[in-house]
């Protein structure tokens, strides 16, 4: 099995949670996207269901395969939310926003009665913080608050890169919400929680890509299939 069949082994088994007349959150990422290409079949065989998108990106999927959308102050109370992960470990704490989307996503997922993460077995460690942990900060006053990020950090005991976030053409990537991300590459984080706390704390910080306490469940893609975590 490829990394795309696993993506969709993944979604496949998520979408057996969605039910007739459910509001869902719908994330971002190639993992979500494969969800929401399977979730569109549905919803043209007549399945009644309700999306708030995470991302434009997200909703421009929707919108091209006939998902219907509506907004969170719409819909402002969630059933589900179906969204993917850079790295789950065993207590199902998540690193998100590889894909730039984090704040969005942890909005839609905290509004949600549930969140459901869709990944293969690659995104599972023991450990997070092998993938760079993305922080939303607001650009105004962004080195003095990549300096209070990195005297956290030092205090901590992490120590690691910060960067901020470029796209390809040479260009600084900024967030759907007019945001900027520093990638924060620490290797190990073996406090997340007390992290994710002292980030919240920094007042330049919009957000950070540890989901702690978010998801309940967590559905897993190996070249045997896929099985839960909870
Ligand atoms: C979103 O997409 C993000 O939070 C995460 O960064 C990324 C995962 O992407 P993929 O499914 O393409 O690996 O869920």
């Amino acid at each position: 099995m490829d990394a795309r069949e696993m993506k969709i082994k993944a979604a496949e088994a998520a979408l057996a949670y969605v039910e007739d007349g459910m509001k869902l959150g719908i994330g971002t990422g190639s993992t979500a996207e494969e969800f929401v290409r399977l979730l569109a079949e549905k919803v043209s065989a007549g399945l009644n269901v309700e999306g708030v998108p995470t991302s434009e990106r997200t909703a421009r999927l929707c919108v091209e395969l006939g998902v219907p959308l509506k907004s969170l102050d719409e819909l402002p109370e969630l059933d589900l939310t179906i969204d993917g992960a850079d790295e789950v470990d065993a207590q199902l704490r998540l690193v998100k926003g590889g894909g730039g989307a984090l704040l969005r996503e942890k909005i839609v997922a905290a509004a949600s009665r549930q969140m459901i993460v869709i990944a293969d077995e690659t995104k599972v460690v023991d450990c997070l913080g092998a993938f760079p942990l993305p922080i939303e900060i607001n650009p105004f006053g962004q080195k003095a608050t990549q300096i209070a990020i990195e005297t956290l950090c030092s205090k901590m005991g992490l120590s690691g890169e910060l960067k901020i976030r470029g796209r390809a053409d040479g260009s600084v990537f900024m967030t759907d919400g007019g945001h900027l991300i520093l990638d924060a590459s620490f290797g190990r984080i073996p406090d997340a929680d007390a992290l994710a706390n002292q980030l919240n704390a920094i007042p330049g910080v919009v957000e950070h890509g540890l989901f702690i306490n978010i998801a309940s469940l967590a559905i897993i893609a190996g070249p045997a299939g896929a099985r839960e975590m909870k």
